[in-house]
């Protein structure tokens, strides 16, 4: 043999084995299968016009190497990818260009498609599926019915960040001192309409839930925070003089004797009733403009305002000043705090900012003591520990019908409208009603043509009857939003407005944000093609949940909390059968560039994936990036280390190529079992650099030796597969 009849032509054996997969459909998950079966889910990309980045892959090929090896250890295995594909970045660049938002998607998905097929990863590509599919859509409207019929969707004012130039709501980070942080426009908040999910409903489930789960610690921890449970007492305080009362939330009701004024959050119904109204007002203003964030960090100087009011001590009956401060926000809780500045960090700098009395009530060290302790000053609960001291005084104000336990949630309801055009409509319309209030019929005045004399009559939401779903997006070529807060679709009056049964009624012009497709994909994957239901109890039954889910730690609450949600949802309707959807998941460390920093064009040091395919191969990529550390580690790009697997991947296929028909020495057998047993277990614990470096020792054994033993050979062969599909295929072959 030559040397170059040795060389091992990456290029063009790759190419052969992925148009063998594509043809023989090897990959494909069969439906009604006697085999167990293993479900490996990546989180599906959105299409971005930059195409697949370096990071995509390794959270890909990880559950790529479970997929395929569970498939060789008998497993039927469902291994699906999609497209995350609304959003607003195709819609921007359709503001800018004038090209469809769906013309872009496509192109963007072709490109992935082309780019996640040369990576050789072992998708059932018959599944594939896009969240603007109108199949799909009809599904996510459907779902959406689903929780609008449960009244889990409402509609409520909700105060946004409203910018007019912009046409669109922002995110409080979105707004720097009142002005848009893109274009500086004014931003208002303003209460607008929006549809809501009512997530709060579920948050104790949601909690009791993360218990039973294979997840990273962070994640968990994260969940648990973002829900926010939090056990203690409501207290309420008389307004002196008046009939009103201040209630708020504590979790020490034990310190309650220590309260020497109460706070009032500015956005509290009560802040502009107590007198000093003008002060309370601008001050209000302010901090409306203000994060949440912002307002509660213990290390900006405490700002507030007085009222002109006292409170009654629910206890004692002295007189407590009432105040007004922005480190007290508006939604949780109840708005307003008691506060006892000699056992609470912010109350203690409040009341040393303004003159406020500060009395201790639990023996401790300096103040503000925030520990546990034993009660003093504290009257009839003196000497009893915090714990004791919570309960007896949450009982006395129960007798007094003055405060009771309460439980708070930091979780917010889901506020789920858009007013953008690159959604998923939201299925629900109203009537139309003329000037007298009645019905408006066809013929009296038509709204597509007029602004006047009519009005929708948003109270009597209406859902789109199933048989109509998918509701579908109107062409246009006006996706821009504008000054209409109803959204861009408000403009598009032939599809806003329409008769039925000789009355008009309008749609809803809001859209779903991007969370909503992503909540509910990986069941459609089990049943893509579903005509009659969005998966059937079979296809849920067999598949479902899913085993392994790998994706970024950034998405650790919202997505997997939104679609953590839906499918509880769906469980107490008895629609799927699993109450959580993912078993086990996985996060992917980020991958840094060589300088070790975030990869960013502007600092020139990103890798792109079809470059190092093009001069090393799929299979270098792919072992490279699983012997770059641990998956779940950051860690930094090294070039010069890729020749390094490339140097194993042709030992591989060099000792395969010369393998011979030898009885197996001892030696030999015995690295081939140990090697056999840390491959196994390593990809069962997803500790892939270990497993490589394993492949790596037994490669060069055989690889040095003369005649290496067919037996060995193919094992070595079995076992690179997962990793490096392509080489193990030819290396099969050959052997
Ligand atoms: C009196 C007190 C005394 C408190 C003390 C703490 C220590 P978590 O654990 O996060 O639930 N609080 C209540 N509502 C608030 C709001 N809307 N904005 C800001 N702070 C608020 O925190 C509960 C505690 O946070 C409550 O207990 C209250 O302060 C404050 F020695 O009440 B505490």
């Amino acid at each position: 043999m030559s040397e170059d009849d040795n060389k091992y032509d990456f290029l063009a054996i790759e190419k052969r084995w992925q148009e063998y997969w594509e043809r023989e459909k090897t990959f494909r998950a069969e439906d009604d299968s006697e085999k167990p079966k293993y479900y490996a889910l990546d989180m599906f990309p959105y299409p971005s016009g930059a195409g697949l980045h370096i990071g995509h892959p390794e959270g890909y090929v990880a559950s790529d190497i479970l997929a395929r090896y569970k498939k060789a250890c008998g497993f039927n295995v469902l291994h699906p990818m999609g497209w995350d594909a609304f959003g607003l970045p195709a819609e921007q660049h359709a503001i800018n260009t004038g090209t469809h938002p769906r013309e872009t998607t496509l192109k963007n998905i072709g490109t992935f498609k082309r780019q996640l097929k040369a990576l050789g990863l072992s998708y059932d590509w018959d599944r594939e599926l896009s969240t603007t599919d109108p199949d799909y859509v009809k599904w996510t409207q459907w779902i959406f019915l689903q929780l609008f019929e449960a009244g889990l969707a409402e509609q409520k004012e909700v105060p946004v960040n409203w910018c007019p130039a912009l046409g669109t709501v922002l995110a409080n980070e979105e707004v720097i001192d009142g002005l848009s942080e893109r274009g500086d426009h004014p931003v208002v908040r303003a209460p607008l309409r929006q549809w809501v999910l009512k997530i709060t409903e579920y948050a104790d489930k949601l909690l009791a839930g993360l218990d039973g789960l294979d997840w990273p610690a962070g994640t968990l921890r994260s969940q648990r925070e973002w829900i926010g449970r939090s056990e203690g007492t409501s207290v309420k305080f008389q307004v002196k003089g008046g009939t009103e009362d201040v209630e708020v939330f504590t979790t020490r009701p034990d310190t309650l004797m220590g309260a020497t004024y109460v706070v009032l959050a500015p956005e509290h119904p009560l802040a502009l009733k107590l007198g000093n109204e003008d002060s309370v007002k601008e001050y209000a203003d302010a901090a409306a403009r203000k994060s949440d964030l912002d307002r509660t960090a213990d290390a900006k100087t405490k700002t507030g305002v007085p009222t002109d009011s006292y409170a009654v001590h629910p206890l004692t009956g002295e007189d407590v000043p009432i105040w007004v401060a922005d480190y007290v926000l508006g939604a949780y809780g109840t708005g307003a705090v008691m506060a006892v500045p000699a056992h609470d960090t912010r109350d203690f700098a409040f009341a040393e900012a303004f003159g406020l009395p500060i009395v201790r009530v639990v023996d401790g060290g300096d103040l503000p003591y925030t520990d546990p302790g034993v009660c003093v000053n504290s009257g009839e609960f003196d000497g009893l520990k915090t714990g004791k001291a919570k309960k007896a005084v949450t009982y006395k104000l129960s007798q007094l019908e003055r405060g009771e336990k309460k439980v708070t949630y930091k979780l917010r309801d889901w506020v789920f409208s858009r007013q953008r055009y690159w959604g998923e409509p939201i299925p629900i319309t109203f009537p139309v009603l003329d000037s007298n209030g009645a019905p408006l019929p066809e013929g009296a005045l038509d709204p597509r043509v007029t602004d006047e004399g009519f009005e929708i009559d948003f109270s009597k939401p209406e859902a789109v009857p199933v048989d109509q779903l998918p509701l579908q997006l109107p062409e246009t070529d006006d996706y821009a939003p504008g000054e209409d807060p109803a959204g861009c679709l408000a403009r598009i009056k032939d599809w806003r407005f329409y008769v039925e049964d000789g009355y008009w009624r309008a749609r809803e012009t809001n859209t779903m944000p991007q969370w909503a497709g992503s909540c509910w994909y990986y069941l459609r994957y089990a049943d893509n093609g579903n005509d009659a239901e969005f998966i059937s109890q079979q296809n849920d039954k067999d598949w479902l949940p899913v085993d392994l889910y790998v994706g970024g730690a950034e998405h650790a609450v919202l997505h997997l909390l939104y679609a953590r949600f839906w499918h509880l949802f769906l469980y107490d309707q008895n629609k799927v059968q699993s109450p959580e959807p993912f078993r086990k998941l996985v996060h992917q460390g980020l991958i840094l560039g060589a300088d070790g920093e975030k990869m960013s064009k502007s600092r020139g040091n990103v890798v792109n994936p079809d470059e190092v395919i093009a001069e090393h191969g799929a299979d270098a990529l792919r072992l490279y990036e699983m012997f770059m550390g641990p998956l779940e580690a950051v860690k930094p790009w090294q070039t010069a280390q890729v020749s390094g697997v490339v140097r194993f991947r042709d030992r591989v296929f060099q000792a395969c190529a010369k393998a011979a028909d030898v009885a197996i020495d001892e030696e030999t057998e015995v690295l081939l079992h140990k090697s056999m047993r840390k491959v196994t277990t390593d990809i069962d614990q997803l500790g892939f650099n270990t497993a490589i470096s394993q492949l790596m020792v037994l490669s060069k054994h055989l690889e040095g030796m003369k005649e290496p033993p067919r037996e060995a050979c193919e094992k070595l062969a079995l076992m690179v597969s997962p990793f490096a599909p392509h080489l193990g295929e030819e290396c099969w072959s050959v052997l």
